[in-house]
């Protein structure tokens, strides 16, 4: 069927229309991607550059310092390093002297190809990691790292994206979407278990059988039920060895591990591992021979 010039036309104009009233499109786009463990809280601040390649950067993280402090910061050095024939250089390490503050500054100077520079979204400026002082609520920023006269973002062609219209712009860091209040736990597993993400966090023990809610999160055992942890019930010897049982859960990965000693002498080696969805009680026959002493630990992971 022939097309209608009319609505064709008109199809020209809207397009038209739209493209005019585009917003200008930031050269670079900054955000920050934070995650939590519970015991501690990892900001990941990213990149989206869109025009030019960068061949450097400046960032602040700002945090509360009366929640957080900083255990260690670094900025992505498999992209950001200085070069020469005989292999990359050491590179300014982010300056974390400034309590509230990490500042962070990277740059690309490959000897073999010093105008590459670094394109592309979700590139990866530096991690920071923290540790808590309490569990208070978390806010994190990214701002501009040094003040002007410094130039912190730098085009390969030599445009200083700083500041301006079409700029670097700076978006909100936001939380894991499985851990929206950063408090170490998912928040569907909390609404599954305490009806809300508010009521607790990583380190409560509602249950009072000894394992913090994290502890009960990533053994997958119950954190409402005092009888549901992770533990050796059982050791009990057998003609050429010993048969070690335990209960757990059954979305985590378990490790039976042994050690000749205690006290970090020697390491803790893996002997069995239990590959998910596991049975709650388990149990497992160490061959062991002579009659010597040994130690077992369970460890599980998710
Ligand atoms: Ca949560
Ligand atoms: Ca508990
Ligand atoms: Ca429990």
């Amino acid at each position: 069927m022939k097309a209608k010039p009319i609505r064709f036309l008109w199809t020209i104009a809207l397009f038209a229309a739209a493209l005019h009233a585009r917003p200008v499109v930031a050269a670079v786009t900054v955000y920050g991607e934070a995650s939590s463990t519970g015991p501690t809280v990892t900001v990941q601040v990213f990149a989206d550059i869109s025009k030019t390649p960068l061949l450097s950067f400046g960032v602040r993280v700002l945090y509360d310092s009366q929640s957080l402090y900083v255990v260690s910061a670094a900025q992505n050095t498999a992209l950001w390093y200085f070069s020469n024939p005989t292999g990359q250089l050491p590179y300014m390490a982010p300056n974390t002297s400034k309590p509230g503050e990490v500042f962070i500054l990277g740059g690309r100077l490959d000897s073999s190809n010093p105008l590459q520079g670094v394109t592309g979204t979700h590139v990866l400026l530096g991690t920071v990691v923290f540790g808590r002082w309490n569990n208070n609520a978390l806010r994190f920023s990214v701002i501009l790292g040094r003040d002007a006269a410094f130039a912190n973002f730098v085009g390969t062609d030599g445009t200083v994206f700083d500041t301006g219209a079409g700029a670097v712009v700076f978006n909100a860091v936001q939380p894991d979407p499985a851990d929206t209040d950063l408090d170490g736990l998912p928040d569907e597993w909390e609404i599954h278990y305490f009806g809300s993400i508010s009521r607790y966090t990583w380190s409560d023990d509602p249950d009072g059988d000894g394992f913090n809610n994290r502890s009960e999160y990533v053994a997958d055992t119950i954190p409402t039920d005092k009888t549901s942890f992770l533990r050796i019930v059982r050791a009990s010897p057998t003609k050429d060895g010993v048969t070690i049982e335990w209960q757990g859960g059954i979305q985590a990965t378990q490790y039976l591990q042994r050690n000749t000693t205690l006290g970090g002498k020697d390491a803790w080696v893996d002997i069995y591992t239990n590959q998910l969805p596991t049975a709650t009680t388990g149990s497992y026959t160490d061959m062991t021979g002579a009659a010597t002493t040994l130690f077992y630990r369970l460890r599980a992971t998710r």
